[in-house]
């Protein structure tokens, strides 16, 4: 069902262009259709004008870029890191291992616009003086990793890849990496460790990569979806991107909408859009019915109720003010009809799945709160329950290894807080059906 759907959006009263899905029907993914659509003109522009790699990060710093993972960390703050002098083998990694429930943006990036994210890692590699990088590509998509691999092909039969870049004296090397499809690969320091042929756990930080990365190396980790966006940005400046979006928030986003609208799809428009706009984008809320809650940045980000989502513009400042987090920007829309304590059920099953075990309070306590919510959901619940799963919620978030932690706790004290009332009446009525017609049967 889902389409990557380019949307020209009149915004500030002006009208934007798609800069990533402009122009693509899943079959100009080749080089030559790159090209036609100005592809590698930004790589060119700065091999032939001779940009410095100050000038370029300086670009991208301008563009208030703000990485589009989840954590929306400023990326020309990230590249300046990168110390130059380093004498050693310096690293880029591209993180395509996207397993965020409900996010499924950047597999369609590279499905659908492979060299967008080639280019924009070449660039990256220049402005940081790095001469090898890696795609680490989620392990559950096939064709996309075998469509980026003939990608690569194509840039290097062509000189955009490999030694001596187009005739100049920068030389990167690319390869793309297969992942297993664990949930947890996704964290940057566990990617790491998968990419180093071990088990993929989550390294402590600080060091951050940019100090100790992969093989113990520098190394600057951006999402896929971030890279996309650099070539838009050199070819026509800073500012031009910036003035897409808003201020500390530049640009376009792509949001993966799901669940209860008319039109479930990839919509890239820019940062800032209100959330209604987005709303009417997909089509309203499916079968017009009223709309009750939306997750507005993947599963780890906390639920908001109907009436404050639609007070909120689609960016990290606007989302944040309001109590959740843009994210990796995937929108889970939820109808009047959803259970939310059945919808937090399947959540905490996820995050208990996922957790790789490192440490305790992830590990067990992701087993507990999946656990009480199971039991309050099949008509065993008690009134202690609600206050025994906040305690739970408490003593993981801010206490573990990586985010996968603070990401399990973070939605249940959400649904709590906005939705108590559900959690209250499954408990004092057991014998409510459950969204599927079931009667639970009470211990
Ligand atoms: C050097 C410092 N580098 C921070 C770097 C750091 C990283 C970036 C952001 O989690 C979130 C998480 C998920 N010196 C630095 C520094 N850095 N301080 O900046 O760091 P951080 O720790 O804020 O975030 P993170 O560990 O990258 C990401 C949330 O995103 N999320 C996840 C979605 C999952 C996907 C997916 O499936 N692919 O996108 C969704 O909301 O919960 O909070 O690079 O090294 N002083
Ligand atoms: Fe592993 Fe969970 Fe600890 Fe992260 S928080 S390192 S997933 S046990």
């Amino acid at each position: 069902q889902f389409q990557a759907t380019g949307v020209q959006t009149c915004f500030h009263g002006r009208h934007i262009e798609p800069q990533i899905y402009a122009g693509l029907d899943g079959t100009n993914w080749r080089l030559r259709d790159y090209e036609a659509r100005d592809g590698y003109k930004a790589l060119r522009k700065i091999l032939g004008e001779g940009l410095t790699q100050d000038q370029v990060i300086a670009t991208v710093k301008e563009s208030a870029l703000r990485g589009r993972g989840g954590a929306g960390f400023p990326t020309g703050l990230k590249w300046s890191f990168m110390p130059r002098q380093f004498p050693g083998q310096k690293y880029l990694v591209c993180n395509s291992d996207e397993g965020e429930p409900g996010t499924c943006k950047d597999r369609d990036i590279l499905h659908y616009n492979p060299h967008i994210v080639i280019e924009g890692m070449i660039i990256a590699a220049y402005a940081m003086g790095i001469s090898v990088g890696y795609n680490y590509i989620h392990g559950e998509i096939f064709q996309t990793y075998d469509r980026f691999e003939e990608a690569l092909e194509e840039a290097r039969a062509a000189g955009y890849l490999g030694h001596q870049i187009l005739g100049s004296n920068f030389s990167f090397q690319l390869h793309a990496h297969h992942g297993f499809g664990a949930y947890i690969c996704g964290e940057e320091t566990a990617l790491l460790e998968s990419l180093e042929g071990k088990k993929g756990q989550p390294r402590f930080k600080p060091p951050f990569p940019a100090s100790f990365g992969l093989y113990g190396k520098p190394t600057t980790i951006n999402n896929t979806e971030t890279f996309a966006a650099v070539p838009w940005i050199i070819r026509h400046g800073g500012q031009a991107y910036l003035e897409c979006g808003k201020p500390n928030n530049g640009g376009t986003k792509i949001f993966s909408v799901s669940g209860d609208v008319e039109l479930p799809g990839n919509y890239e428009v820019p940062l800032g859009t209100p959330f209604s706009k987005l709303l009417e984008l997909c089509g309203g809320v499916r079968g017009g019915r009223r709309l009750k809650a939306v997750i507005p940045g993947g599963s780890s980000a906390p639920v908001l109720p109907a009436d404050l989502m639609m007070q909120c513009t689609m960016d990290y400042d606007s989302i944040a003010k309001a109590g959740s987090m843009l994210g990796s920007g995937a929108v889970i829309v939820m109808d009047e009809t959803r259970d939310m304590v059945e919808s937090l059920l399947r959540l905490s099953y996820f995050y208990m799945h996922e957790s790789c075990g490192q440490c305790t309070p992830c590990r067990e306590g992701t087993g507990w709160l999946w656990r009480v919510i199971d039991r309050i959901q099949n008509g065993h619940g008690k009134p202690s329950d609600i206050d025994l799963l906040n305690s739970v919620a408490d003593n993981i978030q801010g206490r573990t290894i990586c985010a996968l932690g603070d990401a399990a706790a973070m939605p249940v004290r959400a649904m709590i807080k906005h939705f108590r009332h559900e959690f209250e009446a499954k408990i004092a009525r057991p014998n409510l059906p459950t969204s599927d017609g079931r009667v639970p049967v009470p211990a």
